[in-house]
């Protein structure tokens, strides 16, 4: 699905704004809520979650529907003979859509982009947009909610009878069986745009050969392919005027093509490297039967292959390391609301880091902070919203179609992005039980990761992050091409006991060792209260979280096949409240205002001095 954009034969409106919102029912929201106004609503800003927006009710508390409205007019002029089309960068979890007091769709999955043709429902004049959006999660949700009384991470004292008595007047709330907030509702952009009627639909560009050994900023021959799929009651007749112009970072023509698919040849390209990006544009132009209905889009893209190889993970042919972190959307006020500031300081932060990549821990981000990373050359692992998942989920098939939706909708959207290097399945499915359980979960994610190969035109590398697990029980994290790990020796487990953390670690990398794939971390780390200091470096402190870093890095700098260091996390996020977490998950090595703990400094020298190719030889 394209990105929307302005040219010459599109026009994009923002329906961003102010918006009118109620909490409704548990189970459902009022008829007359999607076709009159909304009686006594209260201000809503979207993009942006709606938690944490409100002082009066607390919303953080929200179980069950919400209704967003707002009206808008569009020029009769602009959009006569164009086709509408009503987007939704994402909305979180579920959400119904009403125009003009009309159901156009529904939605499941919060964190991925849907749309409507709306071409014959806009009216003259004000249309009443209502969007009632459902932020429960529960077993057969991406990601996943317990349900019953479940308690995540302790707090429980199950099976004593006051205990259990007193469950009976637990409110119904949202039980993540995953560690952050479970932030809801219009977290990203609302457009409506337009295209004439016969468009272009989709374009895929791929790089199919490099010159071998081309190092940053020296130009090679280089082969590309592209794929353009037309929509529109005339599609199948105009395949033979779309042509496509490739132009260079200066906006020079360096290749033509014409016909929806084929190779072009680029004979200097500038290859896109992390830390050294170069991105190209394909103009895609539709010439139009009739005057007034050519259609164009610019598809950027970058020359680069990826690669896992002989235990290495080849960027354009040579062995990246990845030094970074997972990361969160999360901040002050905006929840997992789209906030370009925080993207281009996020952003910031990572140079600032000498890191050089990040995972979209733990669902697909929204689209303009890929886009940044592009420019910027910053690797992205791209993740699934599938978290929290364990043995029941191996057997239920609505779950497994709904998790190949979104792989396949992730992809879709993803596709061009040449920062997106490896596709996650899922973050820390719990499948190690052994016997029938750990086979089901095999049986359930081979056909995912074959999925993610055969949906992605680029065919990068896919992956599942594992937790921290009896490996030798776990079937399926070494069916993948990188073996991901998230470890916590000498804080979940050996706490405090950094001797003893480097020790379990190592004995665990020599079991990896003879599995023969490349390793690396995707998570590790040290909740760290900022401003707790000890001279003994103890647990919480800032002087533990450095010394974590330390001791853990030494031992698998030893190790050659041991490819990236991604730590957990970027920075300090909120969580549901409990007895871990203080005002949130503080594994953060930025606060979550993004300020440095000590280990940040230590970490920022670390990168400084580890290049992103070559490492380990
Ligand atoms: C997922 C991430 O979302 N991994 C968690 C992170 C954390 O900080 C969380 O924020 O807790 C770690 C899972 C660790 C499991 C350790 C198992 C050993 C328990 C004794």
């Amino acid at each position: 699905m394209l990105y929307p954009q302005t040219n010459d034969a599109r026009m994009v409106f923002s329906l961003d704004g102010v918006w009118n919102f109620r909490t409704a029912g548990e189970n459902d929201y009022p008829a007359e809520w999607t076709a009159e106004a909304l009686p006594e609503p209260i201000p809503m800003a979207v993009p942006g979650s709606y938690n944490d927006q409100n002082d009066m009710t607390d919303l953080y508390d929200v179980y069950g529907w919400v209704v967003y409205q707002r009206t808008f007019s569009l020029p009769e002029r602009v959009i006569d003979g164009q086709r509408v089309v009503l987007r939704f960068d994402a909305a979180t979890h579920a959400a119904d859509v009403y125009l003009n007091g009309e159901c156009i769709g529904s939605h499941k999955g919060g964190f991925l982009p849907f749309e409507f043709d709306v071409t014959d429902r806009i009216k003259p004049g004000d249309n009443l947009l209502a969007v009632a959006i459902d932020n429960r999660i529960n077993q057969s949700t991406l990601p996943i909610g317990n349900e019953g009384n479940v308690a995540f991470f302790g707090s429980d004292n199950a099976g004593i009878p006051s205990v259990e008595a007193g469950k009976r007047w637990a409110k119904p709330q949202n039980r993540p069986n995953f560690d952050f907030f479970n932030f809801a509702g219009l977290n990203r952009h609302v457009e409506i745009y337009t295209t004439p009627r016969t468009y272009i639909a989709d374009v895929a560009v791929t790089t199919k050969a490099v010159t071998e050994g081309l190092h940053d900023g020296e130009t090679g021959p280089a082969v590309i392919g592209y794929e353009v799929t037309l929509g529109g009651a005339s599609a199948d007749e105009s395949g033979d005027r779309v042509s496509v112009t490739i132009r260079d970072e200066q906006g020079a023509t360096v290749a033509t093509a014409t016909g929806t698919k084929g190779e072009i040849d680029l004979p200097a390209a500038h290859l896109w490297n992390p830390g050294a990006a170069y991105l190209y544009t394909a103009h895609v132009a539709l010439a139009g039967q009739a005057k007034g209905s050519d259609d164009e889009y610019d598809q950027t893209f970058g020359v680069r292959t990826v690669e896992v190889k002989d235990q290495k993970f080849l960027i354009n042919g040579r062995p990246f390391y990845f030094k970074g972190f997972g990361k969160h959307e999360d901040s002050y006020f905006h929840g997992r609301g789209t906030d370009q500031l925080l993207n281009v300081k996020d952003v910031s932060l990572i140079h600032w880091l000498n890191a050089n990549s990040f995972r979209t821990s733990h669902y697909p981000y929204a689209e303009n902070m890929y886009d940044l990373c592009d420019r910027e050359g910053i690797v992205i692992i791209d993740e699934t919203p599938a978290v929290g998942m364990s043995w029941p989920q191996y057997t239920n098939k609505p779950l497994f179609e709904h998790h190949q939706q979104v792989i396949r909708d992730m992809i879709a959207r993803d596709k061009n992005h040449p920062s997106v290097v490896m596709w996650s399945l899922a973050n820390e499915p719990w499948y190690d039980q052994g016997g029938e359980k750990s086979e089901n979960a095999l049986r359930y994610f081979t056909p995912l990761y074959e999925l993610a190969h055969a949906e992605d035109p680029q065919n990068r590398p896919v992956t599942i992050v594992c937790c921290q697990n009896d490996y030798t029980k776990d079937l399926v994290t070494r069916t993948m091409d990188v073996v991901c790990l998230n470890r916590y020796y000498g804080w979940y487990n050996l706490s405090g006991d950094l001797d003893a953390a480097c020790y379990a670690l190592n004995y665990e990398l020599d079991w990896w060792e003879k599995i023969g794939k490349p390793v690396m971390f995707t998570e590790y780390g040290a909740d760290t209260m900022e401003g707790v200091h000890g001279t003994h470096g103890k647990m919480w402190s800032e002087e533990y979280q450095r010394d974590y870093f330390a001791r853990i890095d030494a031992e698998i700098d030893k190790r050659p096949w041991f490819i990236g260091e991604q730590l957990w996390n970027f920075a300090d996020f909120v969580t549901i409240q409990g007895t871990m977490r203080v005002e949130g998950n503080r594994k953060g090595i930025l606060t979550r205002d993004r300020q440095p703990k000590m280990a940040a400094h230590f970490l920022r020298d670390r990168w400084a001095a580890i290049p992103d190719f070559g490492y380990k030889g």
